[in-house]
Formats: structure tokens, sequence, C-alpha cells
């Protein structure tokens, strides 16, 4: 990385935000986290740094990318660096206005109730896809990372039957029954065993409706593959299904995604950051195209 230069993902080439179809941003925020395992603000510039190390390679005077799939050349992606909590839903709402696809590197997962606020103000009806070793969906307390499920649900647009949670295998008592009263669609580790991520994620493709944002925690990923967290819990996806999820049921993604929870204090070599970046290319090459070819 050339000195001065600011740090952005090598993948997201698009040289300003009007001609991206997708824009990319890091909230480096750990506000709502009560995770004793400090370190998720750290989450945003790890992703880049491992993204700078690991995605491309210096041919000629150049970085070339390596793509996560064939045809992944096309991506059309801005990095428009960082942005505090606090603008974070008129930054997402925004960017949903002016139809770009926006994808949000964390910071701790509260954040992605600031994105859908924003979002939820433009958009008519939405539903969302919950990845997560939790179901973050606590009603006792609110506003930070164990109740986002729970704070989404109050939006005025959301719809919660259209909405599913996966991977969650910690759960509290409480969030059975938030979880079951609003008719969130679960699926948990067993079914996912049993059936296969190929016919969880026609599933979940089946359920979401038109409009669709996709939030993602790390620790959905078992520990193995992404120690870099702040709540592992074992028995979590491979690293192989979560990527496979971001590019079968990002297919559907028209309003947002976002990784969250990327904890470089208690990453390993930086593999967690790194499947943070791929998780995110594959989620931006899947992501359907809203803004018209410009002129
Ligand atoms: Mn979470």
């Amino acid at each position: 990385m050339a000195k001065g230069r600011k740090l952005v993902f090598p993948w997201c080439t698009s040289p300003g935000e009007k001609d991206a179809d997708t824009v990319v941003f890091g909230v480096a925020s750990e506000r709502g986290s009560r995770a004793p395992r400090r370190g998720s603000s750290g989450g945003p510039a790890a992703a880049r740094a491992a993204s700078v190390k690991f995605d491309a390679v210096k041919r000629g005077n150049g970085l070339s990318v390596m793509y996560s799939r064939l045809g992944l050349g096309a991506l059309n992606c801005y990095d428009a660096g960082n942005i505090s909590k606090a603008r974070t839903a008129g930054f997402a709402r925004r960017q949903v206005l002016d139809k770009r696809v926006v994808g949000c590197i964390g910071g701790d997962h509260s954040i992605t109730y600031d994105i859908l606020k924003g979002i939820d103000s433009c958009v008519d009806s939405w539903s969302f896809v919950y990845i997560d070793a939790h179901p973050d969906s606590i009603g006792s307390a609110g506003r930070y990372y164990g109740s986002v499920v729970h704070d989404v649900l109050a939006l005025e647009n959301v719809e919660p039957s259209s909405s599913l949670i996966i991977g969650a295998r910690a759960i509290e008592r409480e969030e059975k029954a938030v979880v079951e009263e609003a008719g969130i669609k679960f699926v948990g580790m067993d079914r996912i065993i049993e059936e296969g991520i190929v016919a969880v994620s026609k599933y979940a493709r089946s359920i979401i409706t038109d409009n669709v944002y996709v939030s993602i925690d790390l620790d959905s990923v078992d520990p193995a593959f992404a120690p870099g967290v702040g709540t592992p819990v074992p028995g979590g996806l491979a690293a192989r299904e979560i990527l496979y999820i971001a590019s079968t049921i990002g297919k559907s993604v028209n309003l947002g995604f976002d990784v969250m929870e990327l904890n470089p204090r208690y990453d390993s070599g930086g593999i967690t950051a790194h499947l943070a970046s791929l998780i995110m290319m594959n989620m931006a090459g899947a992501a359907r195209k809203r803004r018209q070819p410009g002129p």
C-alpha cells in the first residue's frame, strides 16, 4: 500500500460512488457491543488490510485482483471508507435512494439497526436474512448487539414472515418467544446439516420478498474458520458454506448487506479478516443491480 493512500478493498475498483452499483463502507464502532472480548472497532481496517494482502497481487506497476469467482471481474464497487455510526442511517438511506446496494463491514452488530433504520425510511416493504450464531432477539434490553432483530422488528416496513434467521445456536429463552411471535422463519444448525447448505439457500430465496437485506455475523461461521470474533460458538458454518450463501442468497439482495463483528485481536493470521473480505466480494458480485446504466 502506497504511503498516504487510503486503505480500501482492492476489489472495489470503481473510481467514484456515482458510477458504482455497490458502495462499500466501514463503521469502526463497538459502542453497541457488550462482549468481554473488545476489539470489533478494528474490523474495517483489518478486513481491508487482509484484502490488500490476500486478494491482490502485484502485476507490473499495478495490483491484479484475485476474484473469488469466474466473471467477478465486472464487479462495480466503490469503497467509501469509514462512516461514523451517527451518520450511518443517513448514508444508507441516500445510497438506496440513489439505487445503489450498500455493503457494510463492522464494527459491532448493533450498526445493522442504524443501516436498516435508514433503509426502512425509503422502502415500502422489505425482508431480511440474519445469519448469526445468536438470534440477537433480546427485548428486555435495547439498542445493543444482542437486540438487533428485536429492534429491527419495530421498524415500520419490515416483513417478519418473509424474513429468516439462519445458523443460530446460542439462544436465550426470551429470544425464542420474540422469534416465534414475530413469525420469522428459523433455520438452525441441525436443519443445515440434515438438508445441506444448497437446500437451505434455496429455501431462504423462496421465502424472502422483492426487497432484501442480508446481515452476516462472522460468529455464524465455526470458530475453526473464523476465530476473530467477539463471541465465538462452536458448531457453525464452514467458510465455504458462508461463501456459498453469499453468492446464492446474495442474488436476491437489492438493498444491502453487512459483515459484522470482525475482531482482529482474536484473529489468527488474518483468516477471519480475509473471509470477511471474500464474503463481501461474493455478495457484491451476486447482488441485483438497481442502477440504470449511465449515459
Ligand atoms: Mn450478532
